[in-house]
């Protein structure tokens, strides 16, 4: 289940609550900065933990945090390392994150979520707060950033960001879960509103500017990609997103297909654990857990024609190196050629 609740008539309100240590330079928490310590535990069909597999690709901290995958499903105690040789993390040597968590917090009793970190000495969790983890990739890991990492969170830009990513959070990222899991057809249909006055807002703002903030990526960008890239092959049919699919909203398809095949981005998505996970594991939404077969991908690789608005898209950097082989997202899993990005 999703870390949230709704009860029926209601709204749904995500759980907010995390495990909200952190790692800083100056290790005031107790975790320190230090390149090989920490491990970064994802599921590719989370938007939340997609957020922080880009931002180590763009920051190139590939070396510096090591990469934990699930799989897309889950059994009764949520995430496994299904994938691995033996259904265990080799690093972890854990076969649910469950009990990283129960390393930090014994019998802790909130949602088991990704994107978790967690420190491989003693196996514990550290944080889960995933809102702060990639700003903190961009504040605390400087030093270990790759040459040519881009600025994706400038300073000059912050006010604005800050609140054109409050925005996108409450009303795209987390207005698609609210149509999804609404408990009422009221609930429902006011979350279906304000998702679409959201959508709209972008679709005007990017008619113009090639990135969020303008001429160059930033993080705002990483956060709505997330949720543009998931839109038509679940939110449009499984959440009930449904006044019109991505596709049919140019500047915003054109947008999240530049980002697509911008290195870091589209490298990243694994069309079929998306689609595995929310079919599969939202049972209660999709009792028969069929996984539908479309939409058809090949429209992501169309040339989108963004670079007659201008722009800069790494700022003063350049574009990360392609991922490592070991990190390749499977080839029928994605329109890319090799899981690689193209651009
Ligand atoms: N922890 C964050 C975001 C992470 C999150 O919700 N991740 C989901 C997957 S997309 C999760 O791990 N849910 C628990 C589960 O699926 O068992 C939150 O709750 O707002």
């Amino acid at each position: 289940m999703e870390n949230s609740y709704v009860l029926p008539g209601q709204e749904y309100s995500r759980d907010t609550s995390y495990i909200e240590s952190r790692i800083t330079r100056d290790g005031a928490d107790g975790w320190p900065v230090e390149p090989g310590r920490y491990r970064l535990v994802v599921a590719r069909a989370c938007p939340w933990a997609n957020r922080t597999i880009i931002v180590r690709r763009l920051l190139g901290l590939e070396d510096s945090i090591s990469l934990a995958l699930c799989g897309p499903t889950h059994d009764m105690r949520s995430w496994t390392f299904d994938l691995d040789e033996g259904e265990h993390d080799p690093v972890l040597g854990i076969h649910w994150l469950a009990e990283a968590y129960y390393r930090r917090v014994p019998g802790y009793r909130k949602g088991i979520t990704v994107p978790a970190i967690v420190d491989v000495p003693t196996g514990a969790v550290v944080t889960n707060d995933f809102a702060r983890m990639t700003l903190a990739f961009s504040s605390e890991w400087q030093e270990h950033h790759r040459e040519g990492a881009p600025d994706l969170y400038p300073e000059a830009l912050r006010e604005e960001m800050d609140a054109v990513m409050k925005r996108v959070y409450t009303e795209v990222n987390n207005g698609v879960y609210r149509c999804g899991f609404a408990g009422s057809q009221d609930a429902y249909d006011d979350a279906y509103e304000r998702l679409f006055t959201a959508l709209d807002w972008l679709e005007d703002r990017l008619a113009t500017r090639r990135y969020l903030m303008g001429e160059t990526i930033t993080e705002a960008d990483v956060r709505l990609f997330t949720t543009l890239v998931r839109f038509d092959p679940v939110y449009h049919g499984h959440f009930k997103c449904n006044r019109n699919k991505l596709i049919e909203m140019p500047a915003l398809w054109a947008y999240a297909r530049d980002l697509f095949t911008t290195p870091g981005f589209g490298d990243t998505v694994d069309f079929a654990q998306i689609k595995s996970h929310y079919y599969e594991v939202h049972t209660d939404l999709n009792p028969s857990g069929i996984v539908p077969g479309g939409p058809d991908l090949s429209g992501w690789l169309e040339p989108h024609g963004r670079e007659a608005l201008g722009g800069r898209p790494w700022g003063d950097g350049t574009p990360p190196p392609a991922p490592r082989t070991e990190e390749l997202v499977p080839q029928d899993a994605t329109p890319l050629p090799g899981g690689v990005a193209s651009a």
